[in-house]
């Protein structure tokens, strides 16, 4: 482990570093488990197997996870709320909701040694990212049915850090708390955190002066030029937490201090890629679908969850020395794709084209429209106090140089329309970047 980096050791931590053979034997182990107990206490996984011809004493080696039916989101909605729970509700200490663009929520469910692998994880993450006892955790995730809040609230106190849990919203008393509590890390959105350094110095509070030094983003998808101005601009170092409700919620995996891509608790989470259209696994490298299988959760266990979100796996070693395989970021969900003219766009391009230009600000919306069966979109981005309030010469040269810069990275050529600075809806939490107006 380079030198610089043992300070993110923690007792936690130890299976982050497991030699390949030990991590799988336990994966195996604990896979088997796995199966055999969604197969016992799920209807959907008995008869799913079932349908496939597969007993749970099939899956013999890592390999054969490959032949376990995928679960879907839908499998939660179609058995809401409590339909897929492994045990009974005396067992069950916690529920958690995440709620969809559409219809009902999806519940989740966490017996006692769920939430202590939980707790487990979110200890590994902070102390990934240099965290430790004595660090004071500014913890702006929303509590509530979200699984940020609490999810990361039980970490950081298992840490032995010092939590604020202020949940998310009423910047104001972000700032203030930040600079009088002396807050040296903080946990929320990327795009919240880019509204409450915009806020900053409208109350008058300097973050590079702070001891705030690390934030622990995530919970929507953001990219390395986002990472960049976050940093440029605040002084922190901001590294990326990724996670989702129906596996555990926050910390399935998070970056070290090497911020080259999230590391997976695979000891407790298998990964694997696959095609989005056949299903097929892919290799390490590949891009493809996140497929995950919970390795312990109790109350709710998962086989081969397909997540929807587009990444690869890369086994190449980590500086920090952690043998646990990364995520490439995430930048896209394959259900936020839009289509137009043909070609397949996502937001997370547009991001990077727009925050490539100066004079833009990173607020931005992507407005869908469709006008006599074509369908045409715009993107509003808010530019500085300077573009705006300087000669129109200079207003129509930013616009030009979005639209050069869209135009190279999607090869579309979007309407591009420049607003004022707090032009944009905040969000407290994720971000909603793009509005689709097509089926309204
Ligand atoms: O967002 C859990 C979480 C809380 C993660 C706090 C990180 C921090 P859900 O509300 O169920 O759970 O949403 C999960 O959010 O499938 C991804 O599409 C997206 N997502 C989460 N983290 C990241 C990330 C929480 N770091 C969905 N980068 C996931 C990109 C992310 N997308």
């Amino acid at each position: 482990m380079k030198k610089n980096l043992i300070a993110s050791f923690h007792p936690a931590s130890a299976p982050d570093f497991l030699p390949l053979e030990q991590l799988q034997a336990l994966q195996l182990q604990r896979i088997k488990g796995m199966v055999q107990r969604a197969y016992n206490h799920v209807a959907l996984f008995r008869k799913r197997m079932d349908n496939a011809g597969m007993e749970p004493t099939d899956v013999r080696s890592l390999d054969d996870v490959t032949k376990l039916p995928f679960t879907v989101k839908t499998d939660l909605r179609d058995t809401y709320p409590f339909g897929l729970f492994a045990s009974p509700m005396k067992d069950i200490v916690r529920l958690h909701a995440s709620t969809g663009t559409t219809g009902k929520p999806i519940v989740v469910a966490y017996t006692k040694e769920d939430i202590e692998v939980w707790t487990n994880v979110m200890v590994r993450s902070f102390a990934a990212c240099g965290l430790h006892a004595g660090d004071v955790i500014q913890n702006a995730y929303g509590y509530g049915l979200f699984t940020g809040g609490l999810g990361a609230h039980y970490g950081a106190e298992a840490l032995g850090a010092t939590v604020i849990p202020i949940s998310g919203g009423n910047t104001q008393r972000q700032l203030m708390v930040m600079k009088d509590f002396g807050s040296t890390a903080i946990c929320c959105t990327p795009s919240y955190f880019l509204h409450i350094i915009e806020q900053a110095p409208e109350l008058g509070v300097k973050l590079k002066e702070l001891p705030l030094r690390v934030g622990v983003f995530g919970a929507e998808p953001w990219t390395e030029s986002m990472r960049r101005r976050i940093e440029a601009e605040s002084g922190l170092k901001a590294y990326d937490i990724y996670g989702l409700s129906e596996i555990i919620g926050p910390g399935v995996a998070m970056e070290c201090e090497c911020q080259a891509g999230p590391h997976i608790f695979e000891d407790w989470f298998y990964p694997e890629i696959i095609d989005l259209k056949t299903g097929k696994p892919l290799p390490d490298g590949e891009e493809g679908e996140l497929v995950l299988t919970t390795l312990g959760k109790q109350a709710m266990p998962m086989i081969r969850y397909r997540t929807r979100d587009i990444t690869a796996l890369t086994s190449e070693p980590c500086e920090c020395g952690r043998t646990l395989r990364r995520i490439q970021r995430i930048g896209r969900r394959s259900d936020d794709m839009f289509i137009i003219r043909g070609v397949n766009v996502y937001p997370s391009q547009i991001e990077t084209a727009l925050l490539k230009v100066e004079g833009t600000l990173p607020h931005y919306q992507i407005i869908l429209t469709r006008d006599k069966g074509l369908d045409e979109v715009e993107v509003q981005v808010e530019v500085t106090k300077e573009v705006f309030g300087d000669t129109v010469g200079a207003l129509e040269e930013v616009q030009r140089n979005l639209g050069h810069s869209i135009e190279t990275l999607t090869g579309l050529r979007m309407k591009v329309r420049m607003v004022q600075p707090q032009t944009i809806t905040r969000s407290e939490g994720k971000a909603k970047r793009v509005i689709d107006q097509r089926k309204m």
